[in-house]
């Protein structure tokens, strides 16, 4: 198999990830786009991180929806239906396993993702930093609703108060909801181990975790394609994709 990383000592590098897993009592997780990328829901940037010629900087703002909800609400649409279609890979049902193993309240995991697949392979503690796209939110009222699979009209207006709804999403310049960012840089702070897994590691202040947990003395663990800013202050990098490291770590778990 070909990986963009050459790493001349994959084993070996598993052998250290699984040990010091393995000595871990409270793990916490965070995850991006990579570890859902081989269920078919594309990443953000690199190749194919384009949507009709617009970056995600460009779409994903309260000021694209304040300028042009139509074409804000275009892009979620697709998504919203591209999403309602994927299933959990192994990525996903290793580290609900991985939180099986460990015991409840043991392990938390924040994603950055809006796909809820990590819900769907049955992980119970589940932090998500950036919302979910299943979910609508009224722009004007207190209207929230979990609205999956369901074809919304090309501009969704609450049956409440007439106002236009929006993905409960973040989107650049919003803040993450608070109780769910509080828990997420609580369980940082409190891990013995920290697992990176399948994101840019760019996008603050998610990213800022894998620093938050660092700082807090537990090893950094990543699992990625290629190298990014985590790789620098990670213990273990390990290159390739996570439907095949993460089962390979649990694995080696229990040898
Ligand atoms: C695989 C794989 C396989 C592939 N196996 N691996 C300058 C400095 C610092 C911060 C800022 C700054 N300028 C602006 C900011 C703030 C901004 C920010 O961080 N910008 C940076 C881009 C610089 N942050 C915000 O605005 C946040 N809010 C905030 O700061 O509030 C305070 C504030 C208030 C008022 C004014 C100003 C500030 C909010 C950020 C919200 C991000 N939202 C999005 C969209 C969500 C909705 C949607 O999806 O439409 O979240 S952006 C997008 O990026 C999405 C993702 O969750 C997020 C992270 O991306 P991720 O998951 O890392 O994906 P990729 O594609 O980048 O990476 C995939 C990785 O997987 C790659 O590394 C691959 O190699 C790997 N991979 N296949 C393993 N099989
Ligand atoms: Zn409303």
């Amino acid at each position: 198999m070909h990986h963009p990383v050459d790493q001349p000592d994959l084993d070996a590098d598993l052998a250290r990830a699984a040990d010091l897993l393995r000595r871990a009592q409270r793990v916490a997780v965070l995850t991006g786009a990579g570890v859902s990328a081989e269920s078919g829901v594309p990443t953000f940037r690199g190749a194919g991180g384009l949507w009709e010629g617009h970056r995600v900087e460009d779409v994903a703002t309260p000021e694209a929806f304040a300028h042009d909800p139509a074409l804000v609400w275009r892009f979620y649409h697709l998504r919203r239906a591209a999403v309602a279609k994927v299933r959990p890979n192994a990525g996903h049902f290793a580290l609900a396993a991985l939180e099986d193993r460990l015991g409840s309240d043991q392990l938390t995991l924040a994603t950055q993702n809006i796909d809820a697949l990590h819900k769907a392979a049955g992980s119970r503690r589940v932090l998500e930093l950036h919302g979910r796209l299943s979910r609508v939110r009224c722009t004007g009222c207190d209207y929230l609703a979990d609205r999956p699979g369901e074809e919304l009209p090309e501009l969704p207006r609450c049956l409440k108060c007439g106002e236009l709804l929006r993905p409960d999403v973040v989107w650049f310049h919003e803040m993450l909801p608070h109780r769910v960012w509080r828990e997420a840089e609580e369980a940082a702070e409190a891990c013995d181990v920290f697992l990176v897994v399948g994101t840019s590691a760019i996008v603050y202040p998610a990213a800022g975790l894998i620093q938050t947990a660092r700082r807090g003395g537990a090893p950094v663990i990543e699992f990625n394609l290629e190298a990014t800013p985590a790789s620098s202050i990670a213990d273990v990098s390990l290159f390739g994709p996570s439907g095949e490291l993460l089962p390979e770590l649990l694995r080696r778990l229990d040898a």
